[in-house]
């Protein structure tokens, strides 16, 4: 179905962003007011105890001397849409209060879940079977409650679309509309963005790993649904590419005919305009197919070693001034990969960074990597060595720094997700949030 050339995403009224759909109606983009009912009738669950609408109040504060004029939707999330949003009771969650925090279900949310996250070459043949079953799925059913935001200039509200996408794609879009070049003073700056280059890194894309896997626990009706990672240290070569796990590439770097991703296409690919937005979305005929090429590129040798990740996880800083790829000495920027992790002070593509430029192809061109499911599984292992930083160091929201990265501050929400996840609050164990990850290879 995915070659072929129909309008597989269709232009259908309004809604909104990562935003909930009931949200985008022409009333409530006009109220700014995101406060949706629940089952009892009634907003946010309210009736029933499970939540309120209250005005949106966050602590965003802005650093001395920092740019002000930042002229971008995304900046303060997410008061540029909405200004009241669901608070919502306890274990209760989601844009309406309907659902429970990540790490509880049942009826009144009050049951605790944990599920684990194992390596892939872990799951048994039928697991992984289901594994790429799943995910087949959910790259082809619209989402039920999400929709994204394509523009033809994101600074006119007027030429604003807003378009249905699968499951996997809402997740593909919302790394890419959190890395598009911030607008300031006039100019496009694309040396910084949301979830990358500072200390909102980890955290950022643990929140999207637990989006996704809620939405395929929910799409499946599999609770125990957990993303499997890939264990990289000291790979000569990519061992999953092979046609029964991630897929083999073909010349071209074209995912094997035979590959389990093999017609997927990425959404938002083909079109880099600095001034919109996915441009492509709804267009399958834009849209590129998946490539990878690994090992090609002449820079990068071979993956990082085991003796990389543990210098890695020796830092005791979390992040260091200036808060950017230039950070010494500092866990975050040794983790996303500017960083030597054995001297930290030596400025190099290493850890994160390094996998995705081995890998090739769509996983290295940012904008776009998350369309590759290799992407799940590269960064569900980055997500295990932050959590085994987070129980080495005992860490707590105090080791979240002060700094200047826009939208990456303490108080600030990582963007674009619904509700707000303070960025220093995701400095905890990912036990808090519903799962943790197996034991593989001494780790
Ligand atoms: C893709 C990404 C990323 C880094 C690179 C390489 O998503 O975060 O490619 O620098
Ligand atoms: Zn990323």
């Amino acid at each position: 179905m995915f070659t072929l050339c129909t309008v597989f995403v269709l232009f259908l009224g309004v809604v909104h962003c990562q935003f909930p759909r009931v949200c985008t109606t022409s009333e409530a983009l006009r109220s700014k007011k995101c406060c949706p009912l629940w089952e009892d009738g009634s907003p946010c669950g309210s009736r029933s105890g499970r939540g309120k609408c209250r005005s949106y109040v966050v602590a965003t504060t802005f650093a001395a001397g920092q740019v002000r004029q930042v002229a971008d939707d995304r900046l303060d999330w997410p008061r540029f849409y909405f200004n009241s949003t669901c608070e919502c009771f306890g274990h209760f969650s989601g844009h309406n209060c309907g659902q429970c925090k990540y790490g509880y279900n049942g009826k009144k949310c009050d049951r605790k879940k944990t599920v684990v996250r194992r390596e892939i070459r872990q799951l048994s043949f039928m697991e992984r079977k289901r594994f790429f079953s799943y995910l087949a799925l959910a790259k082809t059913t619209k989402s039920a409650d999400f929709v994204i935001l394509s523009t033809g200039d994101r600074h006119h509200r007027d030429t604003y679309r807003f378009v249905d996408a699968s499951v996997y794609d809402i997740f593909a879009w919302i790394h890419y509309y959190s890395m598009k070049p911030l607008l300031i003073n006039g100019l496009f700056d694309d040396s910084r963005n949301y979830a990358h280059s500072g200390p909102a890194f980890p955290g950022w894309h643990r929140v999207g790993l637990m989006f996704l896997e809620r939405q395929i626990q929910i799409l499946t009706g599999d609770e125990d649904f957990a993303i499997p990672y890939y264990d990289w240290r000291g790979e000569k070569n990519c061992s999953i590419c092979t046609n029964e796990l991630l897929g083999e590439s073909n010349e071209q770097g074209f995912l094997h005919d035979n590959s389990h991703f093999a017609f997927w296409k990425s959404i938002c690919s083909g079109y880099n305009y600095a001034d919109a937005y996915c441009q492509t979305a709804g267009d399958e005929c834009q849209m590129e197919r998946l490539h990878r090429k690994p090992g090609a590129d002449p820079t990068v040798k071979s993956f990082p070693s085991f003796k990389d990740v543990e210098d890695t996880i020796k830092w005791s800083s979390f992040d260091t001034p200036p808060f950017n790829d230039s950070s010494l000495r500092s866990f975050r920027n040794a983790l996303e990969g500017s960083l030597k992790p054995s001297d930290g002070v030596t400025l190099q593509l290493s850890m994160h960074n390094l996998v995705h430029v081995y890998i090739g192809g769509t996983m290295s061109q940012v904008p776009i990597s998350a369309n590759d499911p290799m992407f799940l599984l590269h960064h569900c292992f980055v997500d295990k060595i932050f959590e085994a930083w987070l129980l080495r160091h005992k860490a707590t929201s105090d080791n979240y720094p002060e700094n200047d990265q826009l939208g990456q501050g303490p108080d600030e929400c990582a963007m674009p997700y619904f509700p707000c996840y303070r960025n220093k609050d995701l400095l905890r164990s990912s036990s808090y949030v519903g799962y943790k990850f197996s034991k593989y290879q001494g780790m």
